[in-house]
């Protein structure tokens, strides 16, 4: 933390996690009879009630299409929607509002990168780069652009530890690198990535710098004028807004170069049977009626967040990591997948014996929510040579208790199989 940062906290006050529960609805819920002890937050988080009522208000009284009508419905439902776009620009601290393109989430925003900036950009002999750590979401799109245009996919590997191996990134970059595309923070391992440091070492070989932020943005600060990659994905339900909406953040240079992604209402500026005229960024990539509420309830989840004390929310979670860790290598026989030294969120474990689903199964039934597979990452299975692993993962309303709970019902799987 910054001296400034220090200050802040210090300003605002200690992080009340008991105070910040009231907020989350459906944390107090009962599951199978028990209190629900919510660690799936890697696969969505929960929804503060400022969220869940700004979506009902504008159901209730400013529903409307938007960017179309001249009626005061559509004017209040656009101001709505583009007062969320300021906010979200704010928040991460792009350079300008249009820098933001809202889209499904991180999924569409990379596609978006991949068949916008790619198909106009890459070229037989070409090489996209990624890590051996990346969500299908951050392989897959590239893996269907390169059988297009000719390039080729490389894997920066990663250590026994979860950790990219920098050398090996190093010797990786060359000339025919035209793009970077690393999660910021690793949804299986939790690794935080060095991508300060990783989005230089791009920049200075000429490459550009896609930066997957669905697992860190609810855990750090997003400065996209600090970090300074040309790209930047997440996902709306991941930051404590509804799903169906998300965000591809991008340099307004290279986004204005982009052509569009789908064709449609609202991303033209004129359109006759012989020629269209795109519309400007960022409506150039929002073809179709948006999610409309999605965005609204998106800003809100982030006027929730600029509220709350972030950094000692930060710590706070940092804490609850450090103890869930603590706590299960206590437990004979589970062992954690991914021990990097930086890690945020995540915490994937082993039990000897038991397979992650029968571990999942019976949490549930204590009302724990974990998540239990392959989390959309199977070549990263593939190189630790399991089939899965059983997360538990975390927001900054979780509590010391709700990591009690777990190592306890661990405690109970183990004597139910061993
Ligand atoms: N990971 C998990 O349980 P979408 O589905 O578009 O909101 O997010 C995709 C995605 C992309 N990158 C990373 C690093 C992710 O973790 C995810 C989503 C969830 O781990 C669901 S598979």
């Amino acid at each position: 933390m910054t001296t400034s940062q220090i200050i802040k906290q210090n300003q605002t006050g200690a992080f009340d996690v008991e105070i910040v529960r009231k907020d989350f609805p459906l944390l107090k819920r009962m599951v199978h009879g028990k209190p629900l002890v919510y660690l799936d937050n890697a696969a969505t988080s929960q929804k503060p009630l400022s969220v869940i009522e700004a979506i009902d208000r504008y159901y209730s009284e400013e529903n409307a299409n938007i960017h179309r009508g001249v009626h005061w419905l559509s004017e209040r439902a656009t101001e709505a929607y583009e007062n969320a776009r300021a906010r979200i620009a704010r928040y991460i601290n792009a350079a300008k509002p249009q820098e933001v393109i809202i889209t499904r989430g991180t999924t569409e925003s990379i596609n978006l990168v991949a068949f916008s900036w790619g198909w106009k950009n890459l070229r037989d002999g070409d090489e996209v780069l990624i890590s051996a750590m990346e969500h299908h979401s951050n392989i897959v799109p590239w893996q269907m652009i390169c059988a297009r245009t000719g390039a080729k996919l490389r894997v920066i590997p990663v250590s026994d530890n979860g950790e990219i191996l920098l050398y090996e990134y190093r010797n990786l970059l060359n000339p025919k690198t035209r793009i970077v595309a690393v999660t910021h923070v690793s949804n299986v391992l939790g690794t935080v990535n060095p991508v300060s440091e990783m989005i230089q070492w791009a920049h200075e070989n000429g490459s550009l710098f896609l930066l997957d932020g669905a697992q860190s943005i609810p855990h750090m600060d997003a400065n996209m004028r600090e970090l300074d990659c040309d790209f930047f994905a997440f996902s709306g339900h991941k930051l404590f807004g509804p799903t169906g909406i998300g965000v591809l953040y991008g340099k307004f240079a290279l986004l204005d170069e982009m052509d569009p992604y789908q064709g449609g209402g609202d991303m033209i500026r004129s359109v006759t049977f012989e020629k269209t005229i795109y519309n400007s960024v960022p409506h150039k990539f929002e073809a179709g009626t948006p999610h409309i509420a999605g965005g609204i309830g998106l800003g809100e989840a982030i006027a929730y967040l600029e509220k709350l004390n972030r950094h000692a929310a930060e710590i706070h979670e940092t804490n609850l990591l450090h103890y869930g860790e603590s706590l299960l290598r206590q437990i004979p026989g589970v062992r954690i997948i991914g021990n990097a030294k930086e890690k945020a969120g995540a915490i994937s474990f082993l039990m000897d014996g038991v397979h992650p689903h029968d571990i999942g199964t019976i949490l549930d039934q204590e009302g724990i929510a974990i998540r239990t597979g392959h989390h959309c990452c199977q070549p990263l299975m593939e190189r630790f040579g399991i089939p899965a692993t059983a997360r538990a993962s975390l927001a900054f309303y979780n509590s010391r208790e709700d990591l009690d709970a777990l190592a306890e019902a661990l405690g109970k799987v183990r004597d139910i199989f061993h």
